[in-house]
């Protein structure tokens, strides 16, 4: 079994009859999703949130229930995978470009759980290339701003198109140099006008469920 697979699945685990449940986005959690909807086949009770276009087309084809937040008071469980896992549990997310709604969703939820394969996890965040959300609008003047943090930023495109996230915006991968204080540099890119959010996620995750160098599922 790929690493995917068996962390996506090992998280399923901890979802129980009842739950709202925040239904992450990307190649891990791809198969927590599909093997919940083999689950909700068999009868158990959930409904899902989504945090991307992509993922609530997948959660429809496997049958979970879904449900919008003016249907519900809060999530009770989130899971979602990760770009980069640090020592300290913090996060960079966003290789997929759906970093906005999947931290609202992880703020919002009562507990919020990691999926990682072993090639995620880092001493220190900044090998993988920081995504960072920006409104359309002046994007050229934003990217100066973001320069001036420390990175040379690069609008992300497919065949020379800008890459549009789900919420219509565009995305800067941001090389930055390892992150040293990402909680600082979090809350420094979201003060600049015409960021929508970054990718770091800092203290947010509850549980991180990886693997170890012989393959064994280790949950901290
Ligand atoms: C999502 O999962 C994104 O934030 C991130 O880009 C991706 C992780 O990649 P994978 O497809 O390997 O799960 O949560």
């Amino acid at each position: 079994m790929n690493d995917k697979k068996v962390v996506g699945e090992k998280a399923v685990e901890y979802v129980k009859d009842g739950m709202v449940v925040g239904l992450g986005t990307g190649s891990t959690v791809f198969y927590t999703i599909t093997k919940l909807g083999k689950l909700v086949e068999e009868g158990l009770s959930i409904k899902g949130i989504p945090t991307s276009n992509q993922t609530e087309k997948l959660a429809k084809e496997v049958g979970i229930p879904l449900v919008t937040f003016n249907e519900i008071e809060q999530i009770d469980f989130a899971i979602d995978g990760a770009d980069e896992v640090d020592d300290d549990f913090n996060l960079i997310k966003g290789g997929g470009g759906a970093l906005l709604r999947e931290k609202i969703i992880a703020k919002a939820a009562k507990s919020f759980v990691v999926i990682a394969d072993p090639h995620k996890r880092v001493n220190k965040l900044g090998s993988f290339p920081l995504p960072v959300e920006v409104v359309p609008f002046g994007y050229e003047m934003t990217m100066k701003h973001i320069q001036n943090l420390g990175c040379s930023p690069l609008l992300r495109q497919n065949n020379g198109i800008p890459f549009l996230t789900d919420n219509g915006n565009y995305i800067f991968d941001c090389n930055f140099p390892i992150i040293d204080q990402p909680d600082e540099l979090e809350k420094n890119l979201n003060l600049i006008p015409g960021v929508v959010e970054n990718g770091l996620f800092v203290g947010m995750a509850d549980k991180v469920i990886t693997l170890n160098k012989e393959k064994s599922i280790i949950i901290n």
